[in-house]
């Protein structure tokens, strides 16, 4: 168990190194997208929350430690424990990060939600939680949310890439909520995607419809490239050309391909496929990463 999931590791930072040479430029512009990202609860801190929803408020506390090891091919591992009413602490482990974040929510039931996020090198989660309470004091539900989001290996089997980091809360509606992922596609560099969960008790299931992009942002092409009627489709929209604005509205997985929704300047709507590796492309002008100028890609 220990050694398939160093190795699997072992190949994800293999991956990250080679994506950090290619794209070195836009490290900067990158490091500040993520810094603009503010998590809700601060290590330490003790804070009044009705955790269960039954009207009355906990006092609860979380600590991340990290833990040097000598006597395994691990050398740290990111202990998080959760305190309620000062009761006997829960905890939670990441073999391969030195921290954890919390983030948290209020479920429409009342409940409070916490995500906890393992953090590794270049801000990666190893494990994105979300974490319950059916009665305080008792044992956190935990379901790990990377697990049903997000990619492993090369071929897309989620509707998130490998490259998905860490989550925020934004609303909950009924028996489902919704968080925002950092992500990264191909053609776009680092997005926000928006996705359903449906909460039945403490059972946590991804909804089964397209994760939401950020359409209010402005997306500028520098190479032209053909956008579909439909996912999947060969028959063309429309063309976006060098210098052309778009709109990304809504993300796709088909078959192992992701497929973007995209509006131009004139209203029209239709999909491409998202490449399956990341473009660049050398010019008189500099490189170009993705289609867009504004496309930023983490290291
Ligand atoms: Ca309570």
């Amino acid at each position: 168990m220990y050694i398939s999931k160093f190795r699997k590791r072992n190949a994800v930072m293999l991956s990250a190194l080679v994506f950090t040479t290619l794209f070195a430029g836009s490290v900067a512009q990158a490091e500040e997208a993520e810094e603009a990202q503010v998590y809700g609860l601060e290590a330490g801190v003790a804070y009044d929350l009705d955790l269960d929803g039954d009207g009355t408020t906990e006092q609860f506390v979380w600590q991340t430690t990290e833990k040097e090891l000598d006597d395994t091919e691990t050398a740290r591992q990111a202990v998080l424990d959760l305190y309620v009413n000062d009761s006997q602490p829960s905890s939670f482990i990441d073999d391969y990060a030195y921290m954890w974040r919390m983030d948290k929510g209020t479920l429409a039931d009342g409940r409070i939600l916490l995500f906890a996020m393992s953090i590794s090198d270049n801000d990666y989660s190893e494990q994105v939680l979300a974490l319950t309470e059916k009665e305080a004091g008792l044992p956190f539900q935990s379901t790990d949310l990377a697990k049903l989001s997000r990619t492993e290996g090369e071929v897309p089997n989620h509707i998130l890439s490998g490259w998905a980091r860490g989550v925020t809360f934004v609303r909950s509606e009924g028996d489902t909520f919704t968080v925002r992922w950092n992500d990264t596609l191909s053609c776009a560099g680092i997005v926000s995607v928006d996705l359903d969960y449906q909460i039945d008790e403490a059972t946590i299931t991804q909804v089964d419809q397209p994760g939401i992009l950020d359409e209010t942002k402005t997306w500028t092409a520098w190479q032209s490239f053909s956008v579909k009627t439909d996912v999947e489709s060969g028959q063309e929209a429309f063309t976006v050309a060098p210098g052309d604005t778009v709109s990304l509205l809504q993300v796709v997985l088909k078959n192992g391909m992701r497929w973007i929704l995209c509006r131009n300047a004139d209203g029209a709507e239709g999909w491409f496929a998202d490449p399956d590796s990341a473009v660049w492309e050398e010019s008189s002008d500099g490189m170009h990463w993705g289609y867009f100028d504004e496309a930023h890609f983490a290291g």
